[in-house]
């Protein structure tokens, strides 16, 4: 397979062939596992793993490769194993706040074009949690496409209804509604998807991710899972992977996210809140924080109840949120750095 296949453009081609210099081949990382890689290169597709070197010079986990990386690689025993030697820089990214208590960033993919942020109309609907996702994408420089799932189990009403409230949070992206039942709405995801273009499916357990790419295969190639009767899904995909497609896009299936903690988020969730951005041009103080400060054009709308309440107490939580996480990164990388444990955190915590 050609890389441009694989989505490597001009500028990128430029940056790999600096950095991997001649002794190295360029790979796309197209599935991480616990800690272990598959990379896919002109020569085909390899298990990889990272040298010694390049753990020992990483800082932090947001360095170590993920779904969606270019690497440099070096291919031994015939093809058949090869290790990563190093990553190139990242046009775009999809991280979030490591689940639990641990305030450290995991890296879930990386150099996606298009998000496509995934709600089934049925059981997992949730505003709030598209909110999440949009500040994730919009943070990773990716633009985002809602997808509604599951449309065959709704009236279509209730279809116009989730359309209109997703609209009244602000949200200006594309929203594109299917069902993988009957079908209806997938030929006009396969439109939206180019050749050489990467594209990936967010969205909790059981909402039809899979579902959609083995549709879009046309056939069972991945395995999907069952869905309780609350409708929770019960992470079926446990592995992220990228998949390509007929007619040359790139996709990624990852597994649902239970926990989208907020690390490092201050500019998705300002890009993600277009709305109250536009909005806080008008406030008195040019730092205004929209809580109780006089001659606040963003307290004034919900006021005039021209903005959701709701959608701006979602934004402050999200930021305050955000910037409690921040600070104790901060304090702790300052630690860390003092003692140089990176590779012992990194340790302990792989995946
Ligand atoms: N009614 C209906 N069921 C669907 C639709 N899409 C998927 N399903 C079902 O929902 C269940 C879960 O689908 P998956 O594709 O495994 O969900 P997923 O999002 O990949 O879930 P994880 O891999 O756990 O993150 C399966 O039983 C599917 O058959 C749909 O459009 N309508
Ligand atoms: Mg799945
Ligand atoms: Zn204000």
């Amino acid at each position: 397979m050609k890389l441009s296949e694989l989505g490597l453009d001009r500028g990128l081609a430029d940056t790999a062939g600096e950095l991997c210099g001649p002794d190295l081949s360029v790979a796309r990382v197209t599935a991480v596992d616990r800690g272990r890689y598959l990379i896919r290169g002109e020569d085909g597709e390899a298990p990889a793993e990272l040298t010694g070197r390049f753990l020992h010079l990483a800082e932090s986990s947001a360095e170590l490769p993920c779904v969606g990386d270019w690497v440099c690689a070096q291919y031994r025993d015939a093809g058949t194993q090869a290790s990563i030697h190093q990553v190139l820089p990242r046009r775009s990214f999809l991280r979030r706040k490591a689940a639990g208590r641990e305030v450290e960033f995991q890296m879930i993919a990386a150099n996606i074009d298009v998000a496509l942020v995934v709600q089934a109309c049925h059981f997992d609907f949730n505003p709030r949690r598209l909110e999440r996702y949009l500040v994730m994408v919009r943070d990773g420089h990716i633009e985002p496409v809602v997808l509604l799932t599951k449309t065959d189990l709704v009236a279509p009403e209730e279809l116009e209804r989730l359309i209109d409230r997703i609209r009244r949070l602000g949200v200006a992206a594309r929203i594109v509604c299917i069902s993988n039942v009957t079908g209806a709405g997938v030929e006009e995801v396969r439109a939206l998807m180019a050749a050489g273009r990467t594209y990936c499916l967010l969205g909790s357990s059981g909402v039809g991710k899979t579902t959609l790419i083995n549709r879009l295969l046309g056939d069972d190639a991945l395995e999907t899972g069952a869905v309780s009767h609350t409708g929770e899904g019960r992470h079926t995909t446990t592995r992220r992977q990228l998949i390509v497609l007929d007619q040359g896009a790139l996709l990624i299936d990852m597994p649902g996210m239970r926990e989208l903690g907020m690390l490092g988020a201050g500019e998705g969730i300002e890009e993600a809140f277009a709305d109250i951005a536009e909005l806080a041009q008008g406030c008195r103080y040019p730092d205004c924080r929209h809580d109780r400060e006089p001659g606040c054009a963003v307290r004034a709308a919900v006021e005039r109840q021209e903005l959701a309440e709701e959608h701006l107490e979602s934004y402050l939580k999200l930021r305050k949120e955000s910037e409690f996480h921040d600070q104790s990164y901060a304090d702790r990388r300052k630690k860390d750095r003092e003692f140089g444990r990176f590779l012992h955190h990194y340790k302990k915590h792989r995946d």
